[in-house]
């Protein structure tokens, strides 16, 4: 019987060695390894990741460490998060073509995932802090987060493949154990890895003496750790988009999970709701302006482009195991009333996700570049203060915020308030 390899990690200097025999790679690069250049572009919290050029071809190889890159071997984390998401990525393709790259090589053991080079995309958190419009971005993901929504529920699948399913993504114990940690818990006490902005004590304590919000936080994670609504992105800022001034592409899905439908569009409104109210930090008066009012635009085309795309699918696609045609049309009986009690709970859920990421992202362990590339803590301070009181009433307001002009219309006020 032959051994596996043991798990090596990757470097600039043996990757071309280790990868140069795998044909589905030379196929792309070709076989003069020797003429392949490899870099290390690594840029999130967790994994390897380098950027091989051979001439005009090129590709992206991400390894899972056995660790979190952003804190070391202090904090071990299982390989397997690369199955994970290559598995999430698989489905994505299905449910949304020509929304994720192309993946051209995995391998589970040393949890390594060759895939399609963006070019010439750039991380959208970065577009959005360097002040940088792109076209059809709201219609993109609106649909993305819509169509992954539907067609992996209950509401799409066979009733063997949904359950499968969710055992297999139930085992991707160690990310959503760090979702429940840094997202949903850490925020409101005193945890070990957070850090906040001086200034920011006063609406800090506020907060983690707010019992209500506490209890309210604390219902949308029993939400997270039970419901099993459908396959989730699990991690969608705008740090896991690319982008060019026209095209939009989703990656890093390696927080897949099965849970609440609203929390990939929650996650990505409130990402939006912190490069908006960071721009002050980033631009003059005379851009200002426009750009914010172009980021608010993105979150209202984002939520109408999914509630759109979501009608459609339940009026053209709903064969899963809930609200069968055959208890519904099929009678003579409409179904468009179940449909907006359905989006409704989404966007209660989104809502509230969203206020909770507003969170995190300035109190917890992984902060954003929006707010962290403000220097100059005078300026910062007071815009995460904007975004920390507003997550606050996002939270607890969630089911009173029925339709997503509310809530720019919330952002705007709270952008011209003096908190701090
Ligand atoms: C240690 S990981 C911290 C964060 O980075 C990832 O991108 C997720 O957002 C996670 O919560
Ligand atoms: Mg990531």
């Amino acid at each position: 019987m032959t051994q596996k390899p043991e798990y090596q990690h990757l470097t600039t200097d043996n990757l071309p060695r280790r990868l140069g025999q795998i044909t589905s790679i030379t196929r792309n690069l070709g076989l003069e390894t020797s003429q392949w250049k490899v870099s290390d572009v690594a840029d999130g919290n967790m994994n390897l990741v380098f950027l091989v050029e051979c001439g005009s071809s090129s590709m992206i190889v991400k390894q899972a460490l056995p660790y979190a890159r952003v804190v070391g071997d202090s904090w071990p984390l299982p390989l397997d998060r690369a199955y994970f998401e290559y598995e999430v990525l698989i489905r994505q393709a299905r449910r949304d073509p020509g929304s994720v790259p192309e993946i051209y090589h995995f391998d589970r053991d040393q949890a390594i995932i060759a895939m399609e080079m963006l070019s010439p995309h750039v991380i959208l958190r970065k577009k959005l802090i360097a002040g940088e419009c792109v076209e059809g971005l709201a219609d993109r993901l609106g649909k993305f987060c819509a169509r992954t929504a539907f067609r992996g529920s209950d509401l799409s699948l066979e009733t063997s493949e949904k359950k499968k399913d969710t055992a297999i993504f139930q085992g991707n114990i160690d990310l959503m154990a760090i979702t429940e940690k840094l997202i949903f818990t850490d925020p409101y006490f005193d945890a070990e890895m957070n850090h906040h902005t001086k200034g920011l004590d006063g609406i800090v304590s506020a907060l983690r003496s707010d019992i209500d919000l506490k209890l309210e936080v604390q219902k949308m994670l029993l939400k997270f750790t039970a419901n099993t609504e459908t396959l989730l992105h699990g991690d969608l800022h705008s740090g896991s988009v690319m982008c060019t001034e026209t095209e939009t592409k989703v990656i890093d899905p390696e927080f897949g999970f099965y849970g609440p439908m609203g929390f990939d569009l929650g996650m990505l409104i409130s990402n939006y709701l912190m490069a908006y109210f960071s721009q002050p930090g980033h631009r003059s008066d005379n851009d200002l302006v426009k750009y914010q009012e172009w980021i608010l635009k993105v979150i209202e085309d984002t939520c109408i482009a999914f509630e759109a795309e979501f009608r459609h699918l339940w009026n053209t696609e709903r064969a899963g195991i809930l609200f069968p045609k055959s208890m519904f049309e099929d009678q003579g009986h409409s179904s468009q009333t179940a449909l907006d009690d359905i989006l409704e709970h989404i966007w209660e859920d989104a809502v509230g996700i969203c206020g909770i990421e507003m969170h995190r992202r300035v109190l917890s362990l992984a902060h954003n570049a929006d707010f962290e590339e403000i220097e100059d803590i005078k300026i910062r301070a007071p815009l995460e203060a904007r975004n920390l009181i507003m997550g606050h009433e996002l939270v607890l307001k969630r089911k009173s915020i029925r339709i997503v002009k509310e809530l720019t219309t919330m952002a705007y006020r709270y952008n011209s308030e003096k908190h701090l």
